[in-house]
């Protein structure tokens, strides 16, 4: 094995404990997750396969072996299901995990620290935010597509990677144990925003009541579905889903909406200048009807009445998590300024005020769309 004498020599070490067949050319961060750090191994042959190394934060998933046997466990329902569709290319549609030479799917090295290897896909590209409707499209296509392939799988298999992780009550309670604690003192700064978190609490819970009804399936849903966890290819079709680490029971609903979050704004997740935050109307269109066009082989007429629900609730349920962390003294997410989370907290909570606004005008777009693929 060759490698560059500016690269840390622990990367190196790890990786050879992994079924890895390359001779590496280099070992670079990658990526812009917000929970785990992500390499990406350059092989020094051109047509040999990149890997991409992972350390999993377990302050997060703290359960690292369950949640390896998860990702097991659907991606290998994802391949069977692709090979009974006709020019699948499953290799490049499904991630593929390498086994560690003990054939374990990750190592644990003497830190504690967890770690996973998975197949890198070449030659695709992953965007923090959408420019064009194709690409709307097409996310939309991949995330009712995963949905689909996924709707016949067991529930029974998948653990609980992050217990109540879009549950909305539970979020709201950690919230206020967090401003009772004021633990960093920052609570004077955040005032109004707390306000608008708590006027809406009820409201933004009817996803969760309609649940307890019977009314919305639980279903295996992604719920980690920003537009960068889709890798489009070099003419921006969509190929493969990626960060499957939240792959757990939930409603359809958040992934819609967790999607809608990063897709239809015209502004970054984090934009400070909130003036420049707004909805991309034509974005939010082409995104539906992509997901629809997938989606419509399982949705009942109750989930689709619930995406527009699921729209105002993951910014909502997002501007939380980020307050929770800036209360709590940013344990949680990567933070790249002191304030961090705070700008966070407000772009999201613009956001949710614009989704507000138009509310009307994209329930109409969902039932136009399904209206469209219905006839
Ligand atoms: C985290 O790791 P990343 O950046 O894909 C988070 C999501 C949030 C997102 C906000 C496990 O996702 O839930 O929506 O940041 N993942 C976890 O950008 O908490
Ligand atoms: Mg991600």
């Amino acid at each position: 094995m060759s490698h560059s004498t500016s690269t840390d020599t622990r990367l190196y070490n790890l990786i050879a404990a992994f079924k890895i067949d390359a001779n590496i050319a280099s070992v670079v961060p990658f990526g812009s997750g917000h929970i785990n750090d992500t390499y990406r191994i350059k092989n020094s042959d051109p047509d040999g396969i990149d890997y991409l190394l992972q350390r999993i934060n377990h302050h997060v998933f703290k359960n690292v072996p369950a949640l390896m046997q998860n990702l097991l466990y659907v991606t290998e329902h994802l391949k069977e299901k692709l090979t009974e569709i006709p020019d699948s290319d499953l290799e490049k549609e499904v991630m593929t995990i390498v086994e560690t030479r003990n054939g374990k799917p990750y190592f644990q090295d003497g830190d504690g620290n967890y770690w996973r290897v998975f197949h890198f896909l070449k030659d695709t590209r992953s965007y923090d935010q959408v420019t064009t409707e194709q690409q709307a499209y097409e996310g939309g296509k991949a995330f009712g597509r995963f949905q689909a392939l996924l709707s016949d799988m067991e529930p029974g298999l998948i653990k609980d990677t992050i217990p109540d992780f879009h549950n909305i009550e539970s979020r709201l309670a950690k919230f206020e144990q967090a401003v009772e604690a004021d633990k960093v003192g920052r609570l004077h700064k955040v005032l109004p925003e707390a306000e608008f978190i708590r006027r809406r609490a009820n409201e933004m819970s009817e996803i969760l009541r309609l649940g307890r009804a019977g009314l919305l399936p639980l279903r295996i849903v992604h719920n980690d579905t920003k537009f960068n966890n889709v890798l489009l290819d070099s003419s921006d079709h969509a190929q493969c889903v990626i960060d499957l680490d939240t792959v757990m029971p939930g409603y359809v609903a958040y992934d819609f909406g967790d999607s809608i979050r990063t897709i239809a704004n015209t502004a970054a997740e984090d934009e400070e200048n909130v003036k420049l935050i707004d909805i991309n109307i034509s974005l939010f269109e082409s995104y539906t009807k992509g997901y629809i066009k997938e989606a419509i082989a399982f949705l009942t007429d109750t989930e689709l009445n619930s995406l527009l629900k699921g729209v105002l609730l993951l910014p909502y349920a997002q501007t939380i998590r980020f307050l929770t962390d800036y209360l709590e003294g940013d344990h949680y997410y990567k933070i790249h300024s002191p304030d961090h989370n705070l700008q966070r907290t407000r772009a999201q909570l613009a956001l949710v005020k614009k989704l507000e606004e138009s509310r009307e005008k994209l329930g109409q777009i969902i039932l136009d769309t399904w209206q469209q693929y219905k006839s």
